[in-house]
């Protein structure tokens, strides 16, 4: 089940992990399924135990005395209904109890993922004083739990000890009236303690399928959640595609947006070309690269690879043609190497990882570790700077060998020197493959052989370095002058100090 769940949570859509807390999911995985696992194998074994008891000895009794039998188990549909009562009622405080747990895994997962800025912010304080809130509201709904267990129990063996008292004097007058002989009394007080036993194994049983219940539902909430289909297009080609793309009229607008994210964007990638997309944060550069992989759908317009809709074509397939180094890229606890091959598809030899890893600028600094490819990331092994973590993804990308390249945003974590190394390297790779640069510095764009200018979701400006230039008025030209100017003071500053 837990196997189950962990590949269905993977293969879910985009937009249901950014709208699902981790913190609620691990909660599922773990403590739901564990719910469950306790349910069949200390209850669902019960029930046989229990049928059995009270069949068994119901015609014992049966046998001695029929009126007797009936007297003993009058209180039954009694003792069912309050436990129905109770099973509605603790169902209801034990989804209560799970979801507060799953606000609290939430809290406490966010707080270890954003540990650093918590201490940065110094917020230690609020952050304590939320979790201790979190904390005390589960311990309550713990507590309500706890009362209505304690509240069942006794009021299910009262209700039980009077039926057995009844039972035993209405016995005891048939015995005195002679209707049964003592010898049968005695051995009804024998067999009725059995009978009573199962009784009330039942109510317990019935109220802590409550607990099963509920989880059972908590996961099948996770469970019936649509997969992303990864082989649902018509269009399978055999070989690599060609990386010719073309955007008509492409909107766009997130499943809880409000409005379009892109407006409209058309323009023409031709196979090998460079396209560079140049805009300010939030103007939906990254929105409209993750269109390519479909990660999200587009809301209006098309795009056409090799002149069939991107619609047509598989996921799997276009993820295999496009390598994308994300904008804040994220590394396994794996070692260096395993990072680096990761999702390549293939065995491959250290020598292609030290050349994928040599084209990203970062053997020499993978050399400076004390494993070397070997050592690990993260928690057990080194922590990479930004910009390290980064080349490893550029590394892992190339190593992939995609037709599409998407670098987002790739060259804004290191410092000139290396940028202007990586761009060498890059010069190469990118040869015959479509690709798209994001990227802030002028230097890094100019090179394309197309150029957009995005601003709020809109194309604003096209064509190439020379003639974007040429246009005073236009957002690019101002962007270069800018820049430009900055970087001739920094020079005459470099060159005073100096
Ligand atoms: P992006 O496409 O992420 O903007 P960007 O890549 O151009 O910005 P940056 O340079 O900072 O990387 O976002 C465009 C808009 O879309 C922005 O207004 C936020 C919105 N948005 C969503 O509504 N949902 C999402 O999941 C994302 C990623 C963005
Ligand atoms: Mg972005």
């Amino acid at each position: 089940m837990r196997d189950f769940l962990f590949d269905h949570i993977q293969r879910l859509s985009f937009s249901y992990h950014a709208t699902t807390p981790t913190g609620d999911l691990i909660e599922r995985v773990t403590s739901d399924v564990d719910a469950l696992r306790r349910f069949f194998s200390e209850q669902a074994i019960g029930v046989g135990r229990i049928a059995l008891l009270f069949v068994i000895n119901f015609i014992a009794i049966l046998n001695l005395n029929v009126e007797l039998a009936l007297v003993s188990v009058v209180v039954i549909p009694a003792i069912l209904l309050v436990s129905l009562w109770f099973f509605k009622k603790v169902t209801k405080a034990y989804e209560e109890y799970q979801a507060q747990e799953a606000i609290l895994s939430t809290t406490l997962q966010e707080n270890l993922t954003g540990v650093r800025v918590v201490k940065a912010f110094a917020r230690q304080d609020y952050e304590k004083s939320k979790f201790e809130k979190d904390n005390w509201g589960k311990y309550l709904k713990g507590k309500i739990l706890l009362f209505m267990h304690s509240m069942f129990w006794p009021l299910s063996d009262i209700v039980l000890g009077f039926q057995m008292l009844f039972g035993f004097v209405y016995g005891a007058t048939m015995a005195i009236n002679g209707e049964i002989s003592v010898g049968t009394y005695i051995a009804y007080a024998g067999l009725v303690v059995w009978l009573i036993w199962p009784i009330r194994n039942l109510g317990r049983i019935i109220v802590q399928t409550s607990t099963g219940m509920v989880s059972y539902a908590r996961l099948m909430e996770v469970v019936k959640q649509q997969r992303e289909p990864l082989f649902d297009g018509q269009h399978q080609p055999q070989g690599a595609a060609r990386g010719d793309l073309i955007f008509e009229d492409v909107s766009f607008m997130y499943s809880d947006g409000k409005s379009d994210v892109l407006k409209n964007v058309s323009f023409h990638a031709k196979p090998g070309q460079a396209i560079a997309l140049l805009g300010s944060t939030g103007s939906g550069k990254t929105s409209l690269v993750n269109l390519l992989p479909r990660f999200h759908e587009y809301t209006g317009g098309q795009i056409l690879l090799d002149d069939v809709e991107l619609k047509e074509y598989s996921r799997s397939y276009l993820r295999m043609q496009i390598g994308i180094v994300e904008q804040e890229p994220f590394l396994f606890s794996r070692s260096i190497r395993e990072n680096i091959s990761y999702g390549v598809g293939r065995d491959v030899s250290l020598e292609e990882i030290e050349r994928a890893a040599k084209a990203a600028a970062v053997h020499e600094v993978i050399l400076t570790f004390p494993d070397g490819y070997n050592t690990l990331v993260g928690e057990k092994g080194v922590t990479l700077s930004g910009g390290q973590k980064q080349r490893v993804a550029i590394a892992r990308t190339l190593l992939k060998n995609p037709r599409i390249l998407i670098l987002d945003d790739s060259t804004s974590s290191v410092d000139t020197e290396t940028e202007a190394e990586i761009r060498e390297a890059l010069n190469d790779l990118m040869k015959d493959r479509t690709t798209f640069i994001i990227a802030h510095r002028i230097q890094s764009v100019m090179i394309a052989d197309l150029i957009l200018v995005l601003d709020k979701g809109e194309v604003v400006q096209m064509g190439t370095h020379a003639e974007l230039v040429k246009n005073e008025d236009g957002m690019y030209r101002r962007v270069y002058d800018i820049q430009t100017k900055i970087d001739a003071e920094l020079e005459i500053e470099i060159a005073r100090v100096n």
